[in-house]
């Protein structure tokens, strides 16, 4: 089994009624929070190319996101293995770039460092938390005027993916969120305004899909 959990997610657009209907079906609130998030990569993003998402994330530490090997879920949900002990994610870096880890690695920015990784965004988001079984749901509003939500699962192992989509995509529809439109995260959003060719050179591989030209562009009204 592989290390880390597995998020299982979908991200929709919050309505004025979004907090209710999560009241409404005995979601419980889990409090506020705003943190940085610092993405890096290296000059010739070969780690987003390989949809590998690095991050310092004030308050949690490093993270990293990678694809985990399985089939892949419907176009409204994504699944994406969360690697969080150094070891892990330093084994992941150096697997991805083609590279042996060297003594002193030990810790993420040793080897943010060693490898020449650099900083390609950084944004604050302000996220309100809801909790309800096993799922929890965040609203987010990040710094540069993009608002998104989503339901979200973190599981253990792949076996366990499929009932925990079923659940997200219900409460997404029990929200009354069931569109068919995908919604961009933060990242596809900050990507596109703020490292077009960085966007760009993205959509030119097959796994991304292009952020919606319906996407809001200012949304704090809606959490
Ligand atoms: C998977 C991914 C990224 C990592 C962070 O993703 P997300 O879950 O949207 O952020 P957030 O703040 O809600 O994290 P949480 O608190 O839930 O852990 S950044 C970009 N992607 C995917 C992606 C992609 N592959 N290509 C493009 C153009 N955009 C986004």
């Amino acid at each position: 089994m592989p290390s880390g959990s597995i998020e299982v997610e979908s991200k929709f657009e919050a309505g004025p009624d979004t907090e209710a209907r999560l009241a409404a079906l005995g979601a419980a609130p889990a409090g506020s929070s705003s943190f940085r998030d610092l993405y890096y990569d290296t000059p010739d993003l070969r780690l987003t190319r390989a949809d590998h998402w690095l991050r310092l994330r004030q308050g949690a530490g490093w993270e990293l996101k990678c694809p985990p090997v399985l089939v892949p879920p419907p176009a409204m949900a994504t699944t994406y293995q969360e690697l969080t002990s150094p070891r892990a994610i330093v084994g992941r870096l150096c697997g991805v770039l083609g590279v042996a880890p060297v003594p002193g690695w030990d810790q993420v920015p040793g080897a943010v460092a060693g490898l020449g990784l650099q900083e390609f965004a950084s944004f604050v988001t302000q996220r309100r938390s809801y909790r309800l079984g096993g799922l929890r749901v965040d609203l987010d509003q990040a710094d540069f005027g993009y608002a998104v939500a989503e339901v979200e699962a973190l599981v253990g192992a792949q076996e366990d993916v499929p009932v925990a989509l079923e659940e997200v995509l219900q409460l997404r529809r029990a929200l009354g969120r069931d569109g068919a439109t995908r919604v961009p995260g933060k990242m596809s959003i900050y990507l596109q305004r703020h490292r077009p060719r960085h966007y760009q050179e993205l959509l030119l591989l097959s796994w991304v899909k292009p952020a919606s030209s319906a996407a809001p562009t200012e949304a704090s009204a809606q959490i």
